[in-house]
């Protein structure tokens, strides 16, 4: 393994003097991050055991004096609607981006602005009760008592890193209970808890095997707040804190 490492790490140093590579840097065992002059970024990741290159990561952010503040700065801070700093490493990238299924709950909302699954996918954007009903459709999509919402992440895999490895934006001052699962081809699921009551985060250390990835998420409500013009949880966003980048 460690002769194999050698080898691509001076592949890509003799590679250095004809592409304009300006700096390669390792972290730990797994990752190694190449910036190019012209601002370009690679991150390969490697599989520990057997040093095979598992995903390369290609990113055009501009490079700042210090390459590794540059590298650290995908990381983002978000804060949800109760005021909670959540960081993200994998910032942006790390947000569920597409839907695979919605299946509105009984009673539904009674709002249709309140029923489109998109609102549910990339960076939370909630930002008030106010601001929402000055808005065409929600910023959070509300599932209805028993309803649920399939999301899948295209850009990175969700892993389980050391802590909280999930984080579910839900709206409002109280967390309105839904189960959550965990899945790697959207048909094979895994019940990782719930988040209820103020805890959205979610650790699924001791639900999933060493190094496995997942690309899919499902939230079902949890029928404890059924009434009112919005029942059930309200969605505006899923990050993955555990993050690895695919290409
Ligand atoms: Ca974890
Ligand atoms: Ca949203």
């Amino acid at each position: 393994m460690i002769v194999k490492k050698a080898v691509i790490i001076l592949t890509i140093a003799v590679s250095m003097v004809f592409s304009g590579i300006a700096y390669i840097y390792a972290e730990g065992q797994q990752k190694m991050t190449i910036l190019y002059k012209d601002g370009k970024k690679q991150v390969i990741y490697l599989d520990e055991s057997s040093c095979n290159i598992l995903t390369i990561d290609f990113s055009t952010q501009g490079m700042a004096a210090d390459p590794r503040k540059q590298y650290t700065d995908t990381s983002k801070q978000y804060t949800d609607t109760r005021g909670n700093r959540v960081a993200v490493p994998c910032g942006k990238l790390a947000f569920a981006d597409r839907v695979v299924a919605y299946n509105i709950g009984n009673p539904a909302p009674t709002d249709r602005r309140a029923m489109n699954p998109n609102s549910a996918l990339g960076e939370p954007d909630y930002i008030s009760e106010e601001d929402s009903y000055k808005r065409p459709v929600y910023p959070d999509v509300t599932l209805g008592c028993g309803g649920s919402i399939t999301l899948e992440f295209t850009r990175v895999s969700l892993v389980d890193v050391q802590g909280p490895d999930l984080y579910i934006f839900e709206t409002g001052p109280a967390v309105e209970p839904a189960m959550v699962e965990i899945s790697k081809d959207g048909f094979n699921w895994i019940n990782v808890g719930r988040v209820s009551g103020g805890k959205a985060s979610l650790d699924i250390h001791n639900y999933v095997s060493p190094n496995d990835q997942f690309r899919f998420v499902r939230l079902t409500d949890l029928r404890s707040a059924c009434g009112g013009n919005f029942p059930g949880a309200d969605i505006d966003a899923v990050a993955a804190i555990g993050c690895i980048t695919v290409q």
